[in-house]
């Protein structure tokens, strides 16, 4: 039987961040997100969307999402019989772009499948090759070296397999000869995000000193080939993120030796359908994946947990315990990780954590019932 919507809320909440967190491109203090509630029949599936409080990691952002939602999306989802959650990609391709707008609706209607099969969502996604999933961090630009240094010693002591540093021109080469002279052993990796062009080849191949594990997304958001003609040029492996939008991008991005390994972001490709296929390309490939993350609320961080227990999520991704976002998270219980820095999946139905609703309500600022 299929599932017809009958019910779409959506909420925007506020969650102020622990600490601010710097890429290339600005500064986060606080993250503006977007939940999506879907209701079938009395029984609720719930989304985020993962799309930042500015349009600067792609095109969408917290402004965008609302009027998306609700004259795009919630037309041609609501009150239509869906054979299953992989319907609502190709309900909603005729929009251009807007991924994880579209992403956040889709992750919404799989966990409510999953409660209507009262199964786990990493079950009724196919995952659950790996039970607990390998946890490194991202740590954003500190203002000083040594504050990045100290930051790197507490993840380490917490557990964390791997370190990601965020790098942009002048907070890059130094900066990681500082990280390599302290620890030399750690699996260690830059993200760029977007921050060089071609023109920058000789000093990225400075990188390849360090030994990283890889650089993720050095060159234009929207740029494969550039990509591939880096690559060529370095021995550092390249890491697609912000270019990889589909399982297409994918193809012609192994098929041109873009990069040798792909970051998977569930929002980014639009969702689960297609993150999966993402993963089938790049596993078929022998091209290995992770699992990147938004600084998502613990709804987004739940659902990246699901998605990371598939098969080929074989490196260390950026998913991480709750309490390194947020004073208070707004799931129960939040998301933790074990002494040897993964996360378990859990066995109750759906994303597998509960909601705190009450907590939930006090941080909404704008909520709005589609019906
Ligand atoms: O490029 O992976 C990225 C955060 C915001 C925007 C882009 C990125 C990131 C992260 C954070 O690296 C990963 C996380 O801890 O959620
Ligand atoms: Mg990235």
């Amino acid at each position: 039987m299929g599932i017809i919507i009958d019910k779409i809320n959506l909420r925007h909440v506020r969650m102020p961040l622990k600490s601010f967190f710097e890429t290339s491109f600005g500064r986060t203090y606080a993250r503006d997100i977007v939940l999506v509630e879907v209701i079938s029949d009395g029984l609720s599936g719930w989304g985020e969307v993962t799309a930042g409080e500015n349009p600067f990691y792609n095109e969408e952002w917290t402004g965008s999402i609302w009027p998306l939602i609700c004259n795009y999306i919630a037309p041609r989802i609501l009150n239509f019989e869906l054979d299953g959650p992989e319907a609502v990609g190709p309900r909603t391709a005729h929009i251009r772009g807007h991924m994880m707008t579209r992403g956040g609706v889709e992750a919404a209607v799989w966990d409510l499948e999953a409660r209507r099969n009262n199964v786990p969502l990493w079950k009724q996604i196919g995952g659950g090759a790996h039970k607990e999933i390998a946890c490194g961090v991202s740590i954003g630009i500190q203002d000083t070296v040594d504050g990045l240094l100290k930051k790197i010693e507490s993840e380490l002591a917490d557990g964390y397999q791997r370190i990601k540093m965020k790098i942009k021109p002048g907070r890059d080469v130094e900066d990681i000869r500082a990280v390599r002279k302290e620890f030399p052993l750690v699996k260690l990796m830059a993200d760029a995000n977007s921050a060089y062009t071609l023109a920058d080849t000789d000093h990225l191949r400075r990188l390849d000193e360090f030994y990283l594990m890889m650089i993720e997304q050095p060159l234009a958001h929207d740029e494969i080939i550039d990509h591939a003609l880096l690559q060529a040029k370095l021995d550092t492996p390249i890491c697609l993120d912000e270019c990889i939008r589909s399982a297409h991008h994918a193809e012609q991005a192994i098929r041109l030796n873009a990069g040798r390994i792909i970051n998977i972001k569930l929002g980014r490709v639009g969702g689960f359908a297609e993150a999966k296929r993402v993963h089938d390309v790049a596993q078929k490939a022998g091209i290995p994946v992770w699992c990147g993350g938004m600084l998502e609320s613990g709804i987004g961080r739940a659902h990246n947990v699901a998605l990371a227990s598939l098969p080929n999520f074989v490196l260390p991704g950026d998913v991480s315990a709750s309490k390194r976002y947020w004073a208070r998270d707004i799931i129960q219980p939040e998301v933790e990780t074990t002494p040897n820095g993964t996360i378990a999946l859990r066995d109750g139905v759906g994303f597998g954590y509960d909601i705190d609703m009450d907590f939930l309500d006090s941080i909404t600022v704008r909520r709005e019932s589609l019906s």
